[in-house]
């Protein structure tokens, strides 16, 4: 009788931790791919913080985030590190004729009162330079931001597959060198 409840009581544990566990799959799922959780740093609400998977030889990554400044004070995001490469930027990509360059943006990325920024592929990023591994679809990538309020958060961006769309927009890895100087001038 002892023993039958036993088994009875552990059967609904599984039962209980593995719907738990699903459910919890589902919620991230949904999360990274639609409203993203939304951090908030003093004034900011930070949002759809994302990464992609890199090719295996891949040097470089771009990290991106919604920062919606909800204050009545300019901010800026000043700087970014990550233990994932050998250091990180922060990026812009524009037109140059038919072709997308990259420039360091060393004043950093401003954040305007009451404004909405979008990194997003294509456009601003945070550079992840000198990967030590590839982004792997499903991983997390760590990231330490940097704002001029003073504020430092760190940061969880999950690994995202690329898509067709994406991939157009952050073509990060050919025809940007970021490992020598000059290529963004
Ligand atoms: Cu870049």
């Amino acid at each position: 009788m002892t023993k039958s409840l036993l088994v009875a009581a552990s059967a609904l544990a599984l039962a209980f931790s593995s719907s738990v566990a699903l459910a919890h799959d589902g919620h991230d799922d949904d999360d990274a791919m639609h409203d993203g959780m939304t951090v908030s740093v003093g004034a900011l609400e930070l949002s759809e913080l994302r990464t992609l998977e890199t090719p295996p030889n891949a040097r470089n990554a771009g990290g991106f985030v919604t920062i919606v400044n909800t204050g009545d004070v300019d901010n800026r995001l000043v700087s970014a590190t990550s233990p994932v490469s050998e250091r990180v930027e922060l990026h812009t990509m524009t037109m140059d004729g038919d072709v997308m360059r990259m420039r360091e943006l060393e004043e950093g990325i401003a954040l305007p009162a009451g404004e909405t920024v979008e990194l997003k592929p294509g456009g601003l990023h945070v550079m992840f330079i000198g990967l030590s591994a590839p982004f792997v679809t499903g991983e997390t990538v760590p990231v330490t931001l940097t704002f001029e309020s003073g504020d430092t958060q760190e940061l969880i961006m999950p690994v995202m597959e690329r898509t067709m769309e994406m991939m157009h927009g952050d073509d990060d890895n050919e025809g940007h060198d970021h490992s020598s100087d000059g290529s963004h001038n």
